[in-house]
């Protein structure tokens, strides 16, 4: 089978939901020396952007975007140790959640992974955060960096309320706040008064490490 066709194969039974495939497809690609950025860049998250896609118009439902999100988390669990690959010393801490009332995962998974490759500490909260979650883990931990994903346009509020947490708990200006997600953009995190913003994965990553620098030299100054 050529690069190409391993490609489409894995686009397609993500797209259908068909988990042993594609975590056949997924190690059969690694094996070939297909780069773990190209299987999910150019097959795993292109097809689950056609799934939202049928989603929204109504030639897929719920329990189709559930399989197939399903397929491609098992997918990422074989990435996982070949993305999060460093030597690098641990060069900050990072608490992730999904906001309360939110149960998508996947990207925040995968913003951790970045984030672990990049050298970061991750504590990983899980979904549907409450913000007195958030503020119990920034007490405890004393992270860098609070990052906050959402998925949907009705738990973007969730973002606000956060943060009004972490201000009525006196941790506001303690940590730097990072906010993602699908319906996210730059405007709305200026408006919930995050510290910053990046659209996938990696952008994460970069923004954290200037934020972050920008922190550290505001504190020596
Ligand atoms: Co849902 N869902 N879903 N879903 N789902 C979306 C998000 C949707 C866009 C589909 C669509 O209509 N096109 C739509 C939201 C519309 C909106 O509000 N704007 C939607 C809907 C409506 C729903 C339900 C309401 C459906 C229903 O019940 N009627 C329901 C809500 C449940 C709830 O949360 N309360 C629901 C449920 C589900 C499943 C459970 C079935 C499943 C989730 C499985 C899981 O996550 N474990 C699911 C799935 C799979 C999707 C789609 C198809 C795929 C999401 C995904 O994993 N994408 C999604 C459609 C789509 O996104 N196009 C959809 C791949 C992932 C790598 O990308 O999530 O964008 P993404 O993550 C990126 C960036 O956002 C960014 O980096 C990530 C990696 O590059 N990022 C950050 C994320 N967090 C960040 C934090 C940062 C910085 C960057 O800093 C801290």
């Amino acid at each position: 089978m050529t690069k190409d066709e391993l490609l489409q194969q894995l686009y397609d039974f993500t797209l259908v939901g068909n988990g042993p495939e594609v975590l056949r497809l997924t190690s059969a690609g690694l094996a070939d020396g297909i780069g773990p950025e190209t299987l999910l860049y150019e097959a795993l998250i292109p097809s689950l952007e056609e799934v939202g896609a049928r989603f929204e118009r109504g030639d897929f439902f719920v329990p189709e975007m559930l399989i197939a999100g399903k397929a491609m988390a098992g997918a990422l669990e074989i990435l996982r140790p070949l993305l999060a690959e460093t030597g690098a010393a641990a060069i900050g801490t990072v608490v992730m959640g999904t906001v309360k009332g939110d149960v998508h995962d996947i990207g925040k998974n995968l913003v951790n992974i970045m984030f672990e490759g990049a050298g970061f500490q991750v504590i990983d909260l899980g979904v549907q955060v409450a913000p007195e979650k958030f503020v119990a883990a920034v007490q405890e931990h004393r992270p860098d960096i609070v990052g906050f994903s959402a998925f949907l346009t009705t738990t973007m509020p969730m973002f606000k309320a956060n943060i009004n947490a972490l201000t009525k708990a006196g941790l506001r200006d303690q940590v730097i706040v990072m906010v993602g997600g699908a319906p996210v953009t730059q405007e709305y995190a200026d408006v919930v008064g995050a510290d910053g913003y990046a659209a996938d994965a990696s952008a994460a990553v970069v923004r954290a490490k200037e934020l972050l620098a920008m922190r550290r030299a505001a504190a020596l100054a």
